[in-house]
């Protein structure tokens, strides 16, 4: 048995890597060239970005943790006994205590991540420390369409904390979000962070820090582009670029192109323009309005919503 899961194991990793050949070699060939944010997520990108929730001008996680402390209490009221908790990119599964020490008896935490090594060694960690709540991780692309594992009969609460859902576009929010309600059932509740509309200095600190370690974030999805699919860049020959921009309403991020260059991954030739660049993420910046007419486009009535003191943050409770 333990063979044939190793095998299973190996077609499942084959077939990741395919598709992200695929995606990359699609996002190079546009007329903007991108690649979607989630790839960023290999083991050395995990770790910089625990990094960056660290760093002094990176708010969000600060923000967000600081309002989930305040609020835990309400939260887990509003939750209610005996309650499964679902996170879409888990992550280093942090945020998560604090929800789990709030409720009533959780049955079960489904932590869904695609970057399995990291999601396993943040699952053990905490399974220690909750012995009485069943650990059912599931190593998936939360984007995609996934299937949960058996569940008891209370309610199952999403959790999707982070402003993850700033990395897709409105519709594909919508649409995402609508997703979620369709994988947690009538009766769910969703608690979702999202990163509020603010003066752009304090945005664009946050997304280029001074320690460079966004930068590295950044340039670390070359070398992983080179390592899995067999590409040549050169992290050298680009540079790390992040700016708001207002009329989105979003950070972008991109890799800019400090020469002329040819890129060559197998028999495919990407040429670069000096000063060209690679979208590789999005991070929208909402207002509550905004925010509120989405999930409600996505199926999802708001029962609370909370800030932080410098209103630079919410938390919203949904349910459907
Ligand atoms: C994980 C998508 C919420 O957009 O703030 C942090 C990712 N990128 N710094 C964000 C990120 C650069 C982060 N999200």
């Amino acid at each position: 048995l333990a063979r044939s899961l190793d095998i299973a194991e190996q077609r499942a990793a084959d077939e990741a890597t395919a598709v992200f050949r695929a995606d990359v070699l699609f996002g190079l060939s546009q007329p903007q060239k991108a690649v979607p944010p989630k790839y960023f997520y290999d083991e050395a990108g995990s770790r910089l970005f625990d990094l960056i929730c660290r760093l002094p001008e990176y708010y969000p996680t600060r923000c967000e943790v600081a309002i989930l402390k305040a609020r835990a209490g309400e939260i887990g009221d509003l939750m209610g006994p005996g309650a499964s908790l679902v996170e879409f990119g888990s992550g280093s599964s942090t945020k998560v205590r604090l929800l789990l020490d709030a409720m009533a008896e959780p049955a079960a935490y489904v932590p869904i991540d695609i970057s399995g090594p990291h999601m396993r060694a943040a699952v053990a960690r905490l399974a220690e420390d909750y012995p009485g709540v069943a650990m059912l991780p599931v190593e998936a692309d939360f984007t995609q369409a996934v299937r949960l594992p058996p569940l008891g009969d209370g309610r199952r609460v999403g959790f999707f904390p982070g402003s993850t859902i700033g990395n897709f576009t409105p519709d594909a929010a919508t649409a995402f979000l609508a997703h979620v309600g369709e994988v947690l059932g009538v009766g769910s509740s969703l608690v979702i962070g999202f990163d509020l509309a603010k003066d752009w200095s304090v945005l664009e600190a946050a997304y280029d820090d001074r320690q460079g370690i966004t930068a590295a974030f950044n340039l670390n999805l070359l070398a992983r582009i080179n390592r899995e699919v067999g590409a040549d860049f050169d992290p050298g020959a680009f540079r790390h670029k992040a700016f708001f921009n207002a009329g989105e309403s979003r950070i972008e991020m991109h890799l800019e192109s400090v020469r002329e260059q040819e890129v060559r991954i197998g028999r495919h030739h990407f040429a670069f323009a000096r000063g060209e660049t690679i979208h590789t993420e999005n991070s929208y910046k909402f207002s509550a309005d905004a925010f509120l007419a989405l999930a409600r486009h996505a199926g999802w009535r708001m029962r609370r919503m909370w800030t932080d003191p410098k209103g630079w943050f919410a938390v919203a409770a949904l349910e459907r």
